[in-house]
């Protein structure tokens, strides 16, 4: 069956979660559906809020825009629009529209009977961004807590948030959330090049299967994984990699105020060195 006709096939009535069939139907090749419009409600309302931040703002210089968050006297209550409140209802439109994104992707999932893998893997993401923009300000009692919407402005506040803690490489959980980054990227560098190397062999000679990778890898590591199983190790590294990211900045703060090298003096004070 062809790729058209298999979507055709599976183009059909039902799977939605909320408004039944009120936006059950595709524009071109894009579902629609209730998420879908909610979607473009939140990112085309938040785009536009940014683009009014930046008009009333000191420059159009695109690294330097900037959509601050309310400063740390607001606590958690709202600010004047162009005090942070701007900040604030950008941050309600962009989780209205990841939220939104994901829930049209389950919607998706549902009508062709699969899994829900996809939309669990961007969910980790999302956590990752709720827990710098809502759970950690939260916990830490004011807005003024969340990164600046900009590009340079964000990188600053990473350099010293990171510096108010000392040095962020000591944080254990930053610790693992890196690893995860790293290998993450390893695994798909040598998945793409085993799938390639079988798949694109070079002119003339026959396209391998997956039993060459299989013997590739035991051959020089003495274990292959599998073709399921590099799958499955690919989500886990990756959703580690975002969950261990929002732990490692959701405890700087609410659970550790010192410098991250001094959290390690448990290690020296283990009574086996004495
Ligand atoms: C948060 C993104 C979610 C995205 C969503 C969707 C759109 C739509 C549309 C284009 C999680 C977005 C969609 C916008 C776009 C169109 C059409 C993903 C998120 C929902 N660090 N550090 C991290 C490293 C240092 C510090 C994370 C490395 C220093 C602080 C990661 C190094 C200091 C924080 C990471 C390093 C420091 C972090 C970020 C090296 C500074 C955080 C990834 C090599 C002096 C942040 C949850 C992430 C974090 C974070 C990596 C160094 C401080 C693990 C490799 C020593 C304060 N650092 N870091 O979170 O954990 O992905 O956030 O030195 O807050 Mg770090």
């Amino acid at each position: 069956m062809s790729m058209l006709s298999y979507e055709k096939k599976y183009r059909v009535r039902g799977g939605t979660l909320i408004g039944g069939d009120l936006f059950d139907f595709w524009v071109g090749p894009f579902y629609v559906g209730f998420f879908g419009v909610t979607t473009l409600f939140f990112s085309l309302l938040g785009t536009t809020l940014l683009i009014y931040g930046a008009a009333i703002g000191p420059t159009w210089v695109l690294w330097q825009i900037s959509i601050a968050p309310p400063d740390l006297s607001y606590g958690l209550g709202f600010a004047p629009l162009k005090e942070g409140g701007l900040w604030q209802l950008v941050t309600i439109c962009a989780i209205g529209a990841f939220v939104s994104w994901a829930l049209r992707e389950v919607e998706i999932c549902r009508k062709l009977g699969i899994g829900y893998h996809v939309p669990i893997a961007f969910g980790a993401a999302i956590v990752a961004y709720v827990t710098l923009v809502v759970i950690r300000p939260v916990l830490m009692g004011a807005w003024g807590h969340g990164f600046p919407y900009g590009i340079l402005s964000h990188l600053d506040w990473v350099s010293n948030v990171g510096y108010q803690y000392l040095h962020f490489h000591y944080n254990p959980a930053h610790m693992l959330a890196v690893t995860f980054f790293f290998t993450t990227t390893l695994a798909l560098a040598l998945h793409g090049g085993a799938v390639l190397s079988v798949l694109n062999p070079g002119p003339g000679k026959p396209i391998g299967t997956a039993e060459h990778i299989n013997s590739f890898f035991r051959d020089t590591i003495g274990y292959s994984i599998g073709e399921l199983g590099v799958h499955r190790l690919g989500l886990y590294l990756s959703i580690a990699a975002g969950l261990f990211s929002a732990l490692c900045i959701v405890i700087s703060g609410p659970f550790w105020t010192r410098g991250w090298p001094e959290w390690w003096n448990w290690w020296l004070e283990l009574p086996i060195w004495s």
